[in-house]
C-alpha cells in the first residue's frame, strides 16, 4: 500500500476503524409470519477499549441493546444504553444474555437469508464510527436457547 493510499484510509475514519472491531458468530433469529420483533447475537472483540453505542438495520424500525438474566428463576430483560467492549476481550451477545433486539420488522426474517446491520462504536479520542456487517438469519432451533429471544 502506498503512503498516499494509507493517508486516505486514515482520513476515512470509518474505514480505518474497521480493523478495530472483530465480529464473529453473528446470527439473527428467523421469525414466523406476523412476528415483528427478533434478536441478533454475535461475539464482539475490540482491539482497544470501546463502547457499542447503537445498531441499526434497514429491516427494523429500531434496534435496542438488551440484557437478559435469571433472577430467582424468572427471566428478566432490560434495555441497556451502551455495551462496553474492553480491549481484546470477547463480549458475547447470546440467547439468555446480551442481544440486539429488533423492533418493527419491515419483513419476515427468513432462515438462509442475511440482513445488513450497522454498528455504531465509539472509542477514546475518536468520533463514533460505524461498521457494517452481514448477519445470517437462522432458525432458533439451530442454537440451544433457554430464552424466547
Ligand atoms: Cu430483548
Amino acid at each position: 500500500m502506498t503512503r498516499r493510499l494509507f493517508a486516505c484510509f486514515l482520513f476515512l475514519g470509518s474505514l480505518a476503524a474497521q480493523a478495530d472491531i472483530t465480529v464473529e458468530d453473528a446470527w439473527a433469529r428467523a421469525t414466523v409470519p406476523g412476528q415483528e420483533v427478533s434478536a441478533v447475537y454475535m461475539t464482539l472483540k475490540s482491539s482497544v477499549d470501546a463502547t457499542l453505542m447503537a445498531a441499526s438495520t434497514p429491516v427494523a424500525g429500531s434496534v435496542e441493546i438488551h440484557r437478559m438474566w435469571m433472577d430467582r428463576g424468572v427471566m428478566k430483560m432490560r434495555m441497556v444504553r451502551t455495551l462496553t467492549l474492553p480491549a481484546n476481550k470477547s463480549v458475547k451477545l447470546e440467547p439468555g444474555g446480551y442481544h440486539l433486539m429488533l423492533f418493527d420488522l419491515t419483513k419476515p426474517l427468513k432462515a438462509g437469508e442475511t440482513l445488513e446491520l450497522t454498528l455504531t462504536v465509539k472509542d477514546k479520542g475518536r468520533k463514533p464510527y460505524t461498521q457494517k456487517i452481514s448477519v445470517p438469519i437462522q432458525e432458533p432451533g439451530a442454537h440451544p436457547s433457554p430464552a424466547t429471544h
